[in-house]
């Protein structure tokens, strides 16, 4: 579903896409018997047990939105496994002895809207609803109108949702080649590194490209070229990750010098000081010539239950324990106080957020034997 002409997927929050997924989830629930609830974020639980008379529950999934032309794997593969999982126990005949729930969050990427997490957050409350509702795409269609034209109530926290989750585990594709440097299929998750977005605003003067003389042009593309350049200069000496992966320009015409430029900032690593430092400098110079920049969303260092780690990480054979630069819902709901552990499938390349993204068949499978055995440990 939501194959792009890349070879990618193009699977965007409250789009028809993102309802056929829906509908997917849904399927696979009710084929398996599990109590379907839609939380008031717009979240998916399916239910095995009753979290609210025999909970908190142990619940595992992810994500099945998508970056543009993202991959197979990223945010799929954690919902799938969930299943695959739970089919898994249930054909030995273990009854668990706390409700299991499968979980499948809403806009996990923020592609659309701009804000990742953002049906974790919601969930909540990181994210404000209001926030939310205003949030708007390319189009200029604002989140809140996409969720009604979708069917679904306007937005908001859930804390009854939230209560029903004692212990959360989810399982995602390895972003980034750790494990194949270690030759194992599975890492257990420690931290998830700081990491934040920045809207850059930069105005020109729109004119004409082939009769404005060079010294009467106020062109944004010099200074977006500037802020792309120091940004990977101050990246790379600050030990830190950045890049400007998505770009505006308005008006966008080939003959026209542009009015306004924005430019989307990643910037990520180990040490929020330095990330700071890096989007300080980048901000400094935008400011410098004109521009503004606005922080859309920020994480800092989100550490998971390290007892919860070291107990799966012993459990799963000594699994390496690794951090990752990568944010997952899993690292909002351990922001929220829920206890809460990942587990990462390697992936040869380290390829993601491309349609080259990929694991292996059997690494697949050791992902789902190593769910099963996690569900089995938290909810037997
Ligand atoms: O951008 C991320 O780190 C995640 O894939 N949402
Ligand atoms: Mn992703
Ligand atoms: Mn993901």
């Amino acid at each position: 579903m939501g194959r792009a002409p890349s070879g990618g997927f193009r699977r965007f929050a409250w789009t028809r896409e993102d309802h056929d997924l829906s509908e997917w989830f849904d399927g696979e629930a009710a084929a398996r018997g599990l109590d379907l609830v839609t939380d008031a974020a717009g979240n998916r639980w399916a239910w095995w047990g009753d979290p609210d008379a025999d909970g908190p529950g142990v619940v595992t999934g992810s994500h099945l939105d998508s970056v543009p032309d993202g991959g197979a794997y990223d945010g799929p593969l954690g919902v799938v496994s969930a299943f695959a999982a739970l089919d898994a126990l249930r054909a030995t005949g273990f009854v668990p002895a706390r409700p299991l729930g499968v979980a499948c969050f809403g806009d996990e990427e923020g592609a659309r809207f701009g804000v990742a997490c953002a049906g974790s957050r919601l969930l909540t409350g990181a994210l404000a609803a209001d926030r939310a509702a205003a949030l708007r795409d390319a189009d200029g269609t604002t989140m809140g109108e996409a969720v009604a034209r979708a069917g679904h109530p306007p937005l908001r926290a859930d804390p009854a949702a939230l209560r029903r989750v004692g212990t959360f585990v989810e399982l995602h594709v390895e972003q980034g080649r750790g494990l194949v440097d270690l030759g194992r299929p599975v890492a257990v998750g420690t931290a998830i590194h700081p990491h934040g977005r920045w809207r850059v605003d930069i105005a020109g003067r729109a004119d004409h490209a082939g009769t404005t003389l060079l010294p009467d042009r106020d062109d944004p593309m010099l200074v977006l070229a500037q802020v792309v350049l120091t940004a990977r200069a101050a990246a790379q000496r600050h030990g830190a990750l950045a890049t400007c992966g998505k770009v505006r320009v308005e008006p966008n015409g080939v003959n026209a010098i542009p009015s306004h430029v924005t430019a989307w900032l990643d910037a990520r690593g180990a040490d929020a000081g330095r990330v700071r430092a890096v989007v300080a400098e980048v901000a400094a110079l935008a400011v410098r010539s004109g521009g503004a920049v606005t922080e859309e969303s920020w994480t800092d260092r989100t550490p998971f239950d390290p007892a919860l780690a070291t107990r799966l990480s012993a459990l799963l054979d000594d699994a390496p324990l690794l951090p990752t630069g990568a944010g997952h819902d899993a690292g909002v709901l351990a922001t929220a106080g829920v206890p809460t552990a990942m587990l990462s499938v390697r992936n040869p390349t380290g390829v993601s957020h491309s349609p080259a993204e990929h694991a292996p068949d059997e690494d697949c499978a050791a992902g789902v034997d190593a769910l099963v055995r996690v569900l089995r440990e938290l909810a037997g």
